[in-house]
Parts: structure tokens; sequence; C-alpha cells
């Protein structure tokens, strides 16, 4: 896919400001707000994909990256009602929805017992019953039971309202959760930071500055963390920008952000049902302009179980260089908006064929992207 620089330069087709985007992403530099709208409204998928390519080659050369893991959803019962949400259910609806215990919790960590898992991804619903108390209980028994499994657990969604209740600052809550065991918190809740779109979709959950303070919070403390960003609903281009623009001020100042994981919205059985999906193109020009305009984000994720192993495979010549995990079965929150993943479970051995496909290197990693093995010369039996 790599097109030399000055050809696309060269371009009689390519309008000049798009031209003049394009020397800037060669030469290293940063764009702008205005640049990034305008390679949304502008850039052809071609072009888009020649400079996410370049920029992606540079970061990770030829590595993909994998982890194996696994989910856990403690419950998909929600004092919220997130309009794009089909996985939750109302307290009144309690009896539609499940609330799993602690010990029930690790009872699904120890079906993992002797598999060479490396991370539990937790997160679901926010329920009263599931507090500062619950948390510490299960994270502390987590460890107890298997040290070396990575937590990468809750939100700002959910540490806002825990925190809250318990009475505890935001750095006194996130302390007492690293000392009962969480490593790293994944990138959910962001949806979009824009104050008009997210009231309208997520009113009442935590605030973009919360989220954002947050993460620049966990990250001052020495740790690690992702970003989100829901897309194809009812922002625009600018608004998409806006999301973009303040993770990447926040990462010039922590550095602390892994990965920027795009997430596309699924209208399945949601109050947002009417409004149409986009196109699959267009997550593929989302996911080249995330690679352009996050300068600073060292990994862009295409996450399969959400948007079908064949269109994350389309984005890792498009500015992904993470697949994210095997998953395993484990997680309900995109089959029930509708993926094209109704079971979300991948072997190894069809991850690395994924990667291998597109002629890169399957680099199984850590959640904090260190390497755990190398398959560019596996053989599998
Ligand atoms: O915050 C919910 C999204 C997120 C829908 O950090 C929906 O490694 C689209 O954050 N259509 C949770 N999106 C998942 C998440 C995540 C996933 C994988 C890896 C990581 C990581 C983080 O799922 C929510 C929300 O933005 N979501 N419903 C829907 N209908
Ligand atoms: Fe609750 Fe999260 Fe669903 Fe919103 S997206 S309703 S916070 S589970």
């Amino acid at each position: 896919m790599i097109t030399h620089p000055e050809v696309i330069i060269a371009e009689s087709h390519v309008s000049s400001q798009l031209k003049q985007i394009a020397k800037k992403v060669f030469n290293g530099e940063r764009i702008t707000f205005d640049e990034g709208v305008t390679l949304y409204k502008e850039g052809s998928l071609s072009f888009l994909g020649t400079l996410a390519d370049f920029v992606r080659q540079k970061k990770s050369g030829d590595k993909v990256f994998f982890n194996r893991n696994f989910h856990v959803e403690p419950t998909n019962i929600c004092v919220y009602s997130c309009s794009f949400c089909s996985y939750s259910r109302l307290i009144k609806n309690r009896e539609q929805g499940w609330e799993l215990s602690v010990d029930q919790i690790l009872d699904i960590i120890k079906k993992y017992d002797g598999q060479p898992v490396t991370e539990v991804h937790i997160t679901g619903g926010v329920v009263p019953k599931q507090d500062l108390a619950f948390y510490t209980e299960l994270f502390k028994k987590i460890k107890a039971h298997r040290p070396e499994l990575h937590i990468k657990a809750l939100t700002p969604v959910e540490f806002h309202y825990i925190f809250k209740k318990a009475k505890l600052t935001y750095e006194e809550g996130l302390k007492h959760f690293k000392e009962a065991g969480l490593d790293s918190l994944p990138g959910g809740g962001a949806e979009i930071f824009d104050k008009d779109i997210r009231d309208k979709i997520a009113g009442g959950k935590c605030t973009t500055e919360e989220w954002l303070s947050i993460h620049e919070i966990w990250h001052k403390m020495g740790n690690q963390s992702n970003a989100t960003m829901l897309y194809g609903h009812i922002e625009t281009f600018e608004h998409r920008v806006d999301h973009m623009e303040r993770l990447r001020a926040l990462q010039d100042k922590t550095k602390g952000f892994n990965a920027f994981i795009p997430l596309k919205f699924r209208n399945k059985d949601n109050e947002m049902s009417n409004v149409p999906e986009v196109s699959v193109i267009e997550d593929l020009r989302n996911y080249a302009i995330a690679r352009i305009y996050l300068d600073n984000f060292p990994h862009i994720k295409a996450y399969w179980a959400m948007i079908g192993r064949s269109t994350a495979q389309m984005a890792l010549n498009f500015g992904a260089d993470d697949l994210d995990g095997t998953i395993d079965d484990t997680t309900k929150i995109y089959s029930m908006a509708g993926s094209e993943e109704q079971n979300p479970k991948l072997t190894t051995q069809e991850l690395v064929a994924l990667i291998k496909q597109v002629g890169r290197k399957p680099i199984e990693r850590d959640t904090l992207y260190g390497i755990v093995k190398d398959y560019s010369d596996a053989v599998f039996n």
C-alpha cells in the first residue's frame, strides 16, 4: 500500500490543501484541527490510506500486535441509559439482566487456569451493589489466585459513580484500587466528548472533563490506559476531530495512553436503531485519520469483535497495528448491538493467520505492549 510521498504530492487530482497536509505528514509534522476536518471532508480512501500507512510503518514497522485475553462483564444492569447501548437493562427491568457476585466472577477467572491468557478485561454496567468494597475484594482475590494476570478494568463511568458514593476523591479512589490489584484502564466510556452530543446519547454519566481527569490522574500516578471514540451516529466530523484533539492534548501532557480504539456505532436493538450505521469505507477512513491525527499515540487498535474480523484485517492497511485479542467469546456488548461477530472468539492460530495474510509480523504482546512472542516463523500443529 505504501506510495512514495512524492507520488501522492504530484498527483494532479489531489487539491493543494490536501497536498499541503500530505507534505506535513511525510515530514513528521503535526496537523491542525482544521486540517483534520479537511481530511474527513475531502480525503479519499486511497489518499488517507497512503498517509496513515506511512505513519503506522514509521511507528510499528511490520509488527501487528494482539494479546490473549478474556472479558468479564460483572453486570448488564445499569443506572444509566445511554441511547446507543443495546446491552444494558435498566434497574427497573433487572430480571432481564445478570449481576455476578465476586465468587461467580472468580469461577470465571478459574476457568482459565492453566491457559496462557495474560489479561482479564473487566467492565459492564453500573449498579449500587458493585461498589468500592465489591471491586476491592474482586481485585484482591484475582491477584491472590493468579498474581501475573493483568487486570485491565473499569472506566471513568464506573469510577466516578463508585468514588462519589464512597466519598473519595479520584486520587484516593484510584490509589485504593491500584493497591488492590488494578493494573490498567480500558478506554471505554469516552463516547464522544462534545457536550451537546454527549448529553444526547449518554446523558447523566461522567462528563468529558471527568473522563479526562480520571485518565490524567491515573497516568500521573505512573500508570497506563487506552482511549476510545464512539463514532458514526449523530456526531459531525468536527466532533470527531474535537474528540481526538482533547486526547492528543492530554497525551502531550502525560504520555500515558497506549492505544486509541475507534468504536463503530452499531444500531441493533437500541434507542438509536433509526440511525443508520456508516459504511466500511467510512470505518477505514476513520482509522486512517485517527492514525494521522493522533501522532503521539503509539497504537491504533482495530477491535475485531466490534467491526468484524475482515474489516479489522483491512484496517491494518489503514493505520491500525493492533487487533486486540483472542477474547474467547466472553463479551456481549457488541453481539447484542449487531456486530457480525456473534460469538467473538479467535484462536491464536487464527489471529496469527489474519495478520500473516496482510504480510505482517504477528506479535503477541502483554497489555502494556511488552513482547510475549513473535509468531513470524511459528508452525501450528
Ligand atoms: O464505552 C456500547 C461502546 C464501549 C455500543 O481499552 C458501543 O482495550 C458501538 O471500551 N455500538 C466499551 N459501541 C468497550 C470498550 C473497549 C473495547 C475493546 C477494547 C478496549 C480497550 C475497550 O463500547 C463503551 C461504548 O463506547 N458501545 N454500545 C454500540 N451499540
Ligand atoms: Fe450503562 Fe455503559 Fe450501557 Fe451507558 S454504555 S447504559 S453506562 S452499560
